[in-house]
């Protein structure tokens, strides 16, 4: 929650930008708390009240970066959840995924965009399509597979393809749309498998335009419960250019936000540590920072590890915790030799890393810390 007032606080948000963050994270932290996954009941008339502070900072104005940006002009439209299955008007950009789904499936348009987001002075509309399971037992908003589009409006009134995106996928699935497929993977030195019920039962998948790399043209940011996709129109194409899994059960929202307020957003993406044959361990929150490189979003986690004591000292409690009560400690293990590479303490990283290397369980752990081991200094 602290890092929530700071960003309401000091935040690169428009005004109605930190609003529709704070409320978005409002909703997902809510849904989050009820199902008891992070807050004990115990815990939540606090959170509650740290909510209302939220809410109450971010009714004053934001004034530390407003007077730079300016506001873009963008148009949303939202389709009508009530016009199950689809929206006439947003059935018209179904012919641009080519192929019909299964017959147990049907395409439906989430959400649109219309703004300026390349280098032609026309706007574009940017739309989100999924694929949703076609049923009386199926209930709105389940969805399968999720598409954005990007096409150019012509005189004639018929929208023109400029680009198609596979955005998410619960699985992946056999019919073939002709678009660019996004990748998305959990975060560097996060070793979760991404496992997902098939179709996804969380509603909540959508898109917003904002100029994330400073160069004056909107990109895409599409985000839903698991996972982000930022889009951006970089050398005359759209290219991918950051994009991860992430826990469900993190503390943190995945966002973006201008750390050194230079007009150009760095990405947040919290994931969880999972700790496997240790009953009762904490799985604590591992966060991946990524900053813009002027072509694409590159891992900068040591900006996040180098400075943060509290981070390593929490860690190294936990690893004590379970070190005297179990024996086993190979994922906390790996995560201090990581801290510590990142803090540029070479001797500590190398004695947690060279240890997981020889006596951990698990190969990715020992992979990445056989990788890490290179790239420090011989002794
Ligand atoms: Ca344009
Ligand atoms: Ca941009």
């Amino acid at each position: 929650m602290k890092q929530h007032i700071q960003t309401a606080l000091l935040g690169p948000y428009s005004k109605a930008h930190n609003y529709l963050d704070i409320n978005e994270r409002v909703e997902l932290e809510t849904s989050i708390a009820r199902e008891g996954l992070l807050f004990p009941k115990a815990a939540s008339t606090y959170f509650q009240v740290l909510l209302y502070i939220l809410l109450m900072l971010t009714a004053f104005p934001v004034n530390a970066d407003t007077r730079t940006r300016k506001i873009p002009d963008i148009e949303y439209h939202s389709y009508d959840h009530y016009d199950f299955p689809s929206d006439p008007e947003g059935e018209k950009y179904h012919r641009f995924l080519a192929t019909p789904p299964p017959e147990t499936l049907s395409y439906t348009t989430r959400m649109k965009a219309i703004a300026n987001i390349d280098d032609t002075p026309k706007k574009e509309t940017i739309v989100l399509m999924v694929t949703q399971p076609r049923g009386e037992w199926v209930e709105w908003g389940q969805w399968n597979q999720a598409f954005l589009l990007i096409v150019e409006n012509t005189a004639d009134g018929l929208p023109k393809k400029k680009d198609l995106f596979k955005l998410f996928a619960s699985r992946t699935y056999p019919w073939d749309v002709p678009a660019k497929t996004i990748e998305v993977q959990s975060a560097p030195f996060v070793f979760r498998e991404f496992r997902s019920a098939e179709p996804w039962g969380f509603q909540r998948v959508s898109f917003k335009l904002i100029d994330l790399t400073g160069d004056g043209i909107l990109d895409i940011w599409a985000e839903h419960a698991y996972g982000v996709a930022v889009i951006s129109f970089q050398n005359g194409e759209f290219k991918a250019v950051c994009s991860a899994y992430s826990s469900t059960r993190r503390d943190d929202p995945i966002e973006y936000i201008d750390l050194d307020n230079d007009g150009i957003y760095e990405i947040r993406i919290p994931d969880r540590i999972v700790i496997s044959g240790v009953p009762g361990a904490a799985y604590p929150e591992w966060m991946s920072l990524y900053k813009w490189d002027g072509n694409t979003y590159v891992l900068n986690n040591e900006r996040f590890y180098a400075d943060n004591d509290e981070f390593l000292i929490g860690l190294l409690n936990l690893y004590n915790h379970v070190l005297i009560r179990h024996g086993r400690f190979d994922e906390y293990g790996f995560y201090i030799g990581l801290v510590f590479y990142y803090r540029g303490d070479v001797p500590m990283a190398r004695k947690y890393l060279q240890w997981i290397a020889e006596h951990a369980e698990n190969d990715d752990y020992i992979q990445a810390a056989e990788s890490l081991l290179k790239e420090l200094p011989p002794q």
